[in-house]
């Protein structure tokens, strides 16, 4: 059904996003049903549909990672690639907003605007792809299709220009008037069938066509003139006008549907097939010249040399190590040998395929505005440009989301460590969201991921694709111990057994410094000979990681030995070295110890209306505000606070701000802990 190759004109690439549990993955399935692609509609709920084939997307009945999906439309391949709505997935949407020429945001027929969709458009938006909005869930008995609308109008004003009427029964959805077409269209179980606009939708088209009249003409200047001079537009200078305004994203067409029944979707499939970009009239990308070093612009020229870019990577149980890519130009053919930039390897392309979730068609070739994937390649990963030998030329990375949380990763079974952590190493390769990073501070090694969520199926993907298990642990708190006060120590270590005895005296003081050890001696007439005060130092350092109070390594200290004594036969390194350890005990007990926490630095980007409970939080959590400031419509607070009072912000913070909330921490520096923070370490410890 698909041709073996497909020519940028005719293909449209489309992200489908928006907030979890809308019916993105639903809206797929229909689009692939009225395409022929599948034979009949799966469901999410039963865990039958393209989108959705991971284990784990089964089981959790939602979209955990980007799938890559196709089918044709009036002689046009519509790729859809679609993606998780959960906060936790966005590098899977970044990945995806690379690969796309436009996007589809699905939103639900509430009324409101959700964060999801929100999130969605914006990120459309800064991306520059053009987008339709489509408000699913009308077959719902609560569905509400103006007031999500006006929801949607108040936050984006008149770039919105909804498109289409909804024809309404009670409460259910028979059919839509569409403004642009003038025609009506009637659902039934063969498709929408064509009807003039009913009487009783005459006023409501008339207004609608207007508006859709006025953004037509200042998205042209023609236009503009030719409506000032008439006062009215052709419908062929509307659609122009339009067209031209979803190009350049001044315009966001509304359209209306249920994908669960199938209704309103082939409206859109139009719709995608006339409106959004041709993947040959999608902007220039921007790119690195590596022969000339300059930044160019790639347009989607098919008799160019061979440039794309890989978007995702994924290990699939067949056919391996699969990188998806998107052609930007010329042809990529199986058999050539490519150039992978980024690490500076030439890979062979050994097969082509197309890619309809979980399965994959081997073809011959992919040209420029397509998407693919391809196998095998043993140096090349996400954000990876392949392309031509002799004209080398480099696309910029994806940006992906910073790691929020943090779980200590320990092996369920002792001596499996090394699956766990090259398991866990490679699925880092697949989801550049996620981190594996050792704590040098505590030993532990640490899983950074976007939220709790992330992190239980990373957890279930290490065991389900590398057989291994682990436990993902609340991560230590690397604390540390100083000294507030001098307080000089004496240590002798005397041991008479037999014959040959042991010999070691010193005596030593103990100040607090600025580096994390100093050691120095002032050892007058030789009490301590000059060949043992090696030892008295390495027996201190040897003492440095474990504090006198909770057993913390211990900083900012000055020892400086002063005095001892020595006995001719009996003295020895070990002696003194044992002496050392004795003075170090001592002496730190009585120069007031305190515990020492790590505090972090903090940036947090929150709307308005939430500063004042996140600012409340901070301050539960030993927080400190140091600034504030506004960028865009959000404010960015700078703060410092405890480490270990944000071990789970990420979770904490989403909840607070309804998911609209970011930020990111950075060591800060270390502070004395309150008495409160030291008794309950202790309190671990024993
Ligand atoms: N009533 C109704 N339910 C829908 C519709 N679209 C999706 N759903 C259901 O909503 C749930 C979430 O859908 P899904 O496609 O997984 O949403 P996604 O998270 O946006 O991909 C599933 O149970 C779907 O069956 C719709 O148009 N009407
Ligand atoms: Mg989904």
């Amino acid at each position: 059904m698909i041709p073996m190759s497909v020519s940028a004109k005719n293909i449209r690439n489309i992200a489908i996003v928006g907030h979890s549990g809308e019916g993105k993955t639903t809206l797929c399935e229909a689009i692939l049903f009225n395409g022929g692609a599948i034979e009949r509609m799966g469901r999410v709920d039963a865990g039958t549909t393209v989108s959705d084939f991971d284990d784990q997307e089964i089981a959790r009945k939602m979209s955990v990672s980007l799938s890559a999906s196709y089918t044709t439309w009036k002689d046009v391949k519509i790729n859809l690639l679609d993606c998780p709505g959960f906060y936790d997935f966005e590098g899977e949407v970044n990945e995806a907003m690379r690969a796309c020429g436009a996007a589809i945001v699905v939103m639900g027929a509430n009324g409101t605007l959700t964060v999801g969709a929100e999130k969605a458009i914006n990120q459309c938006l800064r991306a520059k792809k053009p987008l339709i909005i489509f408000i699913n869930g009308m077959d719902k008995d609560n569905a509400d299709y103006y007031g999500t609308v006006r929801a949607l109008q108040e936050k984006y004003k008149n770039k919105i220009a909804p498109i289409q009427i909804p024809m309404m029964e009670g409460s259910k959805m028979t059919g839509n008037v569409n403004a642009l077409t003038e025609k009506a269209y009637r659902f039934t179980n063969t498709g929408p069938e064509e009807i003039s606009v009913p009487d009783m939708y005459r006023r409501d088209f008339e207004e609608m066509r207007l508006s859709l009249t006025e953004a037509a003409a200042e998205n042209d200047d023609v236009l503009l003139e030719k409506y000032f001079e008439d006062g009215q537009l052709s419908r062929e200078d509307i659609i122009h006008g339009i067209r031209k305004g979803i190009y350049n994203i001044n315009v966001i067409p509304v359209m209306a549907g249920s994908a669960l029944q199938n209704k309103g979707v082939i409206n859109l499939m139009n719709e995608i097939v006339k409106y959004l970009p041709e993947a040959a009239e999608r902007a220039e990308v921007p790119a690195t010249d590596l022969e000339k070093d300059s930044v160019i612009g790639i347009t989607c020229d098919e008799d160019a040399p061979f440039a794309a870019q890989v978007f995702k990577t994924a290990v699939d149980p067949f056919v391996g190590k699969l990188n998806y890519l998107r052609v930007c130009r010329g042809v990529l053919k199986t058999g050539m040998t490519v150039l992978n930039p980024n690490t500076n390897t030439e890979e062979r392309i050994n097969t082509i395929y197309l890619v309809c979730g979980k399965k994959q068609v081997p073809v011959s070739e992919l040209r420029a505005g397509d998407i693919g994937a391809v196998n095998k390649l043993q140096n090349t990963g996400t954000c990876d440009t392949l392309c031509d030998v002799s004209a080398p030329v480099r696309f910029d990375p994806i940006p992906f989301p910073h790691p929020v949380l943090y779980m200590a990763v320990y092996a369920k079974v002792r001596g499996t460590e090394d699956k766990v952590f090259s398991g866990l190493a490679r699925l880092a390769e697949e989801d550049r969201s996620f981190v594996v990073v050792k704590d040098h501070d505590t030993g532990e090694t640490l899983a950074g991921g976007q939220g709790e969520v992330h992190l239980d199926v990373i957890n279930k993907k290490l065991k389900a694709k590398f057989g291994a298990e682990a436990d993902f642990r609340t991560p230590a708190i690397a604390y540390k111990e100083t000294i507030r006060k001098v307080a000089n120590a004496e240590g002798k270590y005397k041991k008479q057994t037999g014959g040959h005895g042991q010999y070691g005296h010193c005596k030593i003081r103990f100040e607090p410094c600025e580096r994390d050890f100093e050691f120095a001696e002032e050892v007058v007439g030789g009490t301590v000979p000059k060949q043992y005060i090696p030892a008295v130092e390495k027996g201190l350092v040897e003492c440095l990681p474990h504090g006198v109070l909770a057993g913390y390594p211990v900083i900012r200290l000055k020892a400086v030995l002063y005095d001892g004594s020595y006995h001719d036969v009996d003295s020895s390194e070990a002696a003194f070295k044992a002496a050392a350890e004795l003075a170090f005990k001592e002496g730190l007990k009585n120069a007031s110890p305190v515990l020492l926490e790590p505090l972090s630095r903090l940036r947090i980007a929150v709307p308005e209306q939430f500063v004042g409970d996140v600012m409340g939080d901070l301050n539960k959590r030993r927080g400190r505000i140091l600034g504030m400031d506004t960028q865009d419509d959000m404010q960015i607070i700078t703060a410092e606070a405890p480490k270990g009072e944000l071990l789970t912000y990420a979770t904490a913070l989403r909840s607070m701000t309804q998911g609209r909330g970011r930020f990111s921490e950075t060591f800060a520096r270390y502070e004395q802990a309150p008495e409160s923070v030291l008794q309950a370490v202790q309190q671990a410890k024993a």
